[in-house]
């Protein structure tokens, strides 16, 4: 290969989740889901936005696929909502929820757009959260696995590439210690491991199972992974990477390729008493999961800095990374990247995220080193404030100076030997961020709506045209 060059089958693609984009919260038999209710509590989104409506792709998704197809997109990653399939998260299907996917791939399948299903974005029913607390009761493991094996069965034949979990790490973190995802807990350090421990072996289940019902397909698990760096050569800030990585980064990756937990972090859990329980039974299950996955799956945002916590000497904190990151103004000319006030050498998003492109490349070499695994980056994108012109055009050069200098080094990384099989940006249209609203952008197409509402007409934008040039020269048009 030479240099510079990516394989022709590498999959251009781009992603999205079902909360995020479809709207028709209740339609057509879909049940309640966990995040339904958690926006009703005053305070939790930016201005009370919702995905009741979200961007409509429920009723629009054959022009958003057609959209995808006219730029040259070769996967398309979306997630599936439980609560349209099983509404209250078992039982009787919901034939019109199940339809609507089937018509998704099928719409996918008629462009030559490799469809990429996400099992788990964060949307659990609510119904099972009342009967045994969601992810806090064991009983999850099955219903998860009911669900998955019903979905394999149905797309077996069609769709190839599975995702189980997405960012297990971010939804139990935002979920159990900071408040900020459903269900709101704050610093429930013991639940937050147990329901991991459950997260994890319905997971391992799931790719057991795909196995024997889809054989040739390809599953893993997508990670949201901040790589660390020791804010200088301090053995101290070096060994409280190390603790990062274990108990941060480790702690999910090392489950999912090596089917078993860190042994530091372990240790280091078990000394406060809040590490889950695990039987012969669960380190069997995980160890034969991970023989079995086909990739790690990586949503890349950005890079954090460890220090030594001086505050108890133990748990390491990551800081901000404010050294080493070249994506100030004059380097990479993203106007949109802003420096703060107290960091004029920090260059970061809108929303305070570092932008390191290099962080990308070290994510790849990280787990190529550590793991060996083909990898998917099923997200990376930037969430800015757009503009939608008189004439309908957005000009969005931060968008497209984030992303080239982003692919560049996933193309460096593949020239060094990291097997990266797919690049999917995040995200398509514009869609509802979590907590940000309608307000954080980060599509290639515009979607006229606000907090408020709007016509959800779609726009391209400049990145939409770009993205559509790297396509078709298979990423050389970043190196004339
Ligand atoms: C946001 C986040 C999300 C996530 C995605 C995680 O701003 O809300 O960026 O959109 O990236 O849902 O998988």
């Amino acid at each position: 290969m030479t240099k510079y060059q990516v394989p022709k089958d590498f999959l251009w693609g781009s992603a999205s989740a079902a909360y995020q984009i479809e709207g028709a919260h209740l339609e057509d038999g879909k049940g309640v889901s966990n995040w339904d209710e958690f926006v009703k509590i005053p305070g939790k989104t930016f201005e009370g936005s919702t995905g009741e409506t979200a961007v409509d792709h429920y009723h629009r998704y054959k022009e958003d696929i057609k959209l995808m197809a006219d730029m040259g997109l070769k996967t398309y990653r979306f997630s599936i909502a439980w609560t349209r399939i099983f509404p209250t998260g078992r039982g009787e299907v919901n034939k019109k929820g199940l339809e609507f996917y089937q018509n998704i791939v099928d719409e996918c399948l008629k462009y030559g757009i490799e469809p990429m299903i996400t099992l788990y974005h964060w949307d659990i029913p609510q119904a099972l959260v009342d009967e045994y607390g969601g992810w806090e009761g064991s009983q999850v493991i099955d219903d998860f696995v009911n669900y998955s094996t019903f979905l394999f069965e149905q797309f077996k034949g069609k769709v190839n590439y599975w995702i189980t979990m997405n960012e297990q790490n971010i939804f139990t973190s935002l979920g159990w210690l900071t408040a900020m995802h459903p269900p709101g807990k704050f610093d429930d350090q013991k639940t937050f491991y147990q329901v991991n421990h459950h997260a994890f072996l319905a997971h391992a289940k799931t790719v057991i199972a795909f196995k024997d019902i889809i054989p040739d397909g390809q599953i893993g698990a997508s990670f949201a992974y901040s790589p660390s760096y020791a804010l200088d050569c301090n053995p101290d800030n070096a060994m409280s990477k190390v603790d990062f990585d274990n108990l941060k980064n480790f702690w999910w990756m090392d489950v999912y390729a090596y089917g078993r937990y860190p042994k530091n972090a372990m240790t280091y859990l078990e000394k406060q008493g809040i590490a889950p329980a695990v039987t012969k039974e669960d380190e069997s299950l995980f160890k034969k999961a991970a023989s079995l996955i086909d990739f790690m799956g990586v949503n890349y945002y950005q890079t954090t800095v460890c220090e030594y916590n001086d505050l108890d000497g133990v748990t390491p904190y990551a800081k901000m990374n404010t050294t080493g990151v070249k994506g100030t103004n004059e380097q990479t000319g993203i106007p949109g990247v802003y420096k703060t006030a107290n960091n004029p050498y920090l260059a970061t998003t809108d929303w305070d995220w570092t932008i390191d492109p290099e962080g990308l490349r070290y994510a790849c070499k990280e787990i190529t080193s550590r793991y060996n695994l083909p990898i998917v980056i099923s997200e990376n994108g930037l969430g800015a404030f757009d503009t939608l012109e008189s004439d309908g055009s957005i000009h969005d050069p931060y968008r497209i100076s984030f992303l080239e200098e982003h692919v560049k080094e996933v193309i460096k990384a593949i020239d060094e030997g990291c097997d990266v099989i797919a690049y999917c940006t995040w995200s398509f249209t514009d869609l509802l961020s979590w907590l940000n609203g309608y307000q954080k952008r980060y599509g290639f197409v515009y979607v006229d709506r606000d907090e408020k509402g709007g016509s959800l007409k779609r726009y391209k934008k400049d990145s939409y045209y770009w993205y559509e040039k790297v396509i078709e020269t298979n990423g050389t048009s970043l190196f004339e």
